[in-house]
């Protein structure tokens, strides 16, 4: 990882304890020459080894924010969700690991200021979807106070598992979608020099290029 501008970067979002499609994620986003590889939280909650997933991101310096489903694992909220993980699955090491995971993280890119973060901003339940237009752009606070501070050119997030590059006046949304393969097994390379987002979806063991968009 460079202190410099980022070029060209590795994302990836929503694990919900899929760490065989994180294995290979990581494995493949390693060997392509990245900036970064950024993960945008989730990990737990989920069929899988959250515990796993942790070790994985730790042991990989995976810089990563924290997502409403880590969160509320650590505050012992809604526990009664299908698949929830269980705190005492989740080694110490890795508790305080997830305690510590910060709600944002800030880059800077040769397209500008990158806001890292699970919704938008603070709020990790705050979203924009694919499908949103209208009064639903009007009305969300989050994504309104984002375009008019003009304090970031790019926001990368995930929660809600849809992948998207979208335009908003001079903020883009980029989301790479969800790596638990029950959600589609999705990462994506942002290219920011090119303006080129590359989505890719792990199947059996392989990462395999499923979409481009210009952004
Ligand atoms: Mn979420």
């Amino acid at each position: 990882m460079s202190d410099s501008l980022l070029r060209r970067i590795g994302a990836f979002s929503d694990v919900h304890g899929d760490a065989v499609a994180l294995q290979v994620a990581l494995e493949w986003f390693q060997n392509q020459n990245l900036d970064a590889i950024l993960c945008c939280g989730d990990i737990v909650d989920g069929p899988g080894d959250a515990n796993r997933c942790c070790n994985l991101l730790r042991m990989a310096h995976i810089p990563t924010v924290r997502g409403n489903h880590d969160r509320w694992l650590l505050r012992g909220w809604l526990r009664d969700l299908p698949d929830a993980s269980r705190v005492e699955e989740i080694s110490p090491v890795n508790r305080g690991w997830l305690e510590n995971l910060p709600a944002t993280l800030r880059y800077q890119t040769v397209r500008g200021a990158l806001l890292l973060c699970h919704g938008l901003g603070e709020n990790e339940m705050a979203c924009v979807r694919s499908d949103d237009y209208g009064y639903a752009l009007e009305a969300n606070l989050e994504l309104q106070n984002l375009i008019n501070r003009r304090q970031f050119s790019l926001v990368l997030n995930g929660h809600t598992h849809q992948i998207m590059a979208r335009n908003f006046g001079g903020l883009t949304i980029l989301n790479p979608g969800p790596l638990n393969r029950a959600h589609g097994g999705w990462g994506a390379v942002f290219d920011f020099e090119a303006g080129l987002a590359s989505w890719k979806q792990v199947s059996d063991g392989e990462i395999c290029s499923q979409q481009m968009q210009r952004f």
